[in-house]
């Protein structure tokens, strides 16, 4: 029996062995040919040039001051319109005691998204990192998406620069992914007609980069995107990050269908999930970290991630965060303790390791 070889997977594999990148071409054909075994294999290589057995996970909550959003993405299940059923709003005061409640857990990092809400300002914002940094001097604030800081500048009439500079100096320390869901233009006119703009959100973070601000990148994937849409969206991410290196971490987010109008399209398969985060390992060869959001995929998914290139988890999370668990994720109440995810880690037979938000080590388990 004669065993026919896929020429253009060996060239593939040839070039990741060598280290040099693939084009978006091979981004697409790893899509549409490679089988799971080549991308877990090609995946698991790459991670180890980069983080050895490391595994990555922070202790950290969140915090989500408001769901009322004047945004309508056909894909959130959170968000409300104010004097809607279920909306909500936090005073200063209880976004304070939630700070000193986990000073008392010993978290290390904050992270603040919430919905876009219609009446506030930069100032009001910047007041809220002035009192958290006040409150709780070392722990780390990671707040507010592109989409966020988007209109909270232009609600205030300052500049993107002027504003980032503003919260740098109130206290923020990192942007979060979020936003960025799927650059493409039309899929995006479709799944978040009225939101701030592919050009803008990367601006945006090229802008956070240049002042010294370090972010994260997500991408929404399982939806009405298609496989070059996957690859155009972590091209663009590719090429600004060649140009300011300041992506830390790139966070393939999984749509989940409860509770939205697009539910009716259902949701990709858990190899799905695994092929993409190979995928995105393999083309992403100037992104540091690939991390697995549990909370979206659940403990068990976000285990098998572990053997396809995935080197972070994420962190605690204590039962802060309601964007997954309304969207149906498996764990209604996420929260992890350390011992749960020192656990999960070494059933892969791999190292984990505490980080700061900066990917300091902290601790090695
Ligand atoms: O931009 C909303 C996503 C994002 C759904 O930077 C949904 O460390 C799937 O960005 N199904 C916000 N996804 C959350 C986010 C994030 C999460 C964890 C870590 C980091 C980080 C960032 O949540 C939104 C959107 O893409 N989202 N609804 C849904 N139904
Ligand atoms: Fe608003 Fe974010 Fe939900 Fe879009 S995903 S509606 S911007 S809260």
């Amino acid at each position: 029996m004669t065993v026919v070889q896929d020429d253009r997977l060996i060239k593939i594999e040839e070039a990741v062995n060598k280290g040099i990148r693939i084009s978006t071409e091979d981004g697409l054909y790893l899509y549409e040919n490679a089988g799971l075994g080549y991308l877990s294999r090609m995946a698991c290589l790459i991670k180890k040039r980069k983080s050895g057995e490391s595994v990555f996970f922070n202790r950290n909550f969140h915090i989500e001051p408001t769901n009322i959003c004047i945004h309508n993405c056909r894909f959130c299940s959170y968000s409300r319109k104010i004097n809607q059923p279920g909306a909500w709003e936090m005073s200063p005061e209880e976004i304070l005691q939630k700070i000193q409640h986990f000073k008392g857990h010993s978290a290390t990092e904050v992270h603040i998204v919430g919905g876009v809400h219609p009446n506030r300002t930069l100032d009001y914002y910047e007041d809220m990192l002035l009192q958290i940094r006040k409150a709780h001097p070392s722990l780390f604030i990671k707040a507010f998406t592109a989409v966020e800081l988007d209109f909270m500048f232009r609600k205030s009439q300052v500049s993107v620069n002027t504003g980032l500079a503003r919260l740098k100096q109130a206290g923020l320390d990192s942007i979060p992914g979020g936003g960025a869901e799927i650059f493409d233009e039309e899929i995006r006119s479709t799944i978040c007609p009225d939101k701030s703009g592919s050009g803008t959100w990367l601006s945006i973070h090229e802008s956070a980069h240049q002042i010294g601000i370090p972010t994260n990148a997500t991408m929404l994937y399982g939806h009405l995107e298609k496989y070059s849409h996957r690859i155009d969206h972590m091209n663009r991410l590719r090429q600004l990050q060649d140009r300011t290196g300041g992506f830390q971490v790139f966070i393939p987010l999984k749509y989940r269908k409860a509770n939205n109008s697009l539910g009716i399209i259902g949701e990709v398969s858990t190899t799905e999930d695994l092929r993409n985060y190979a995928v995105s390992r393999i083309f992403l060869d100037n992104f540091p970290h690939l991390k697995a959001y549990w909370p979206m995929i659940g403990q068990d998914i976000a285990g098998m991630s572990l053997s396809f290139g995935v080197d972070d988890l994420d962190g605690t999370i204590e039962d802060t965060t309601r964007i997954y668990s309304m969207a149906g994720a498996e764990d209604q109440n996420p929260a992890m303790t350390t011992e749960g995810l020192v656990s999960l880690i070494r059933k892969s037979g791999l190292e984990p390791v505490e980080r700061d938000t900066l990917y300091n080590t902290l601790k090695i388990y």
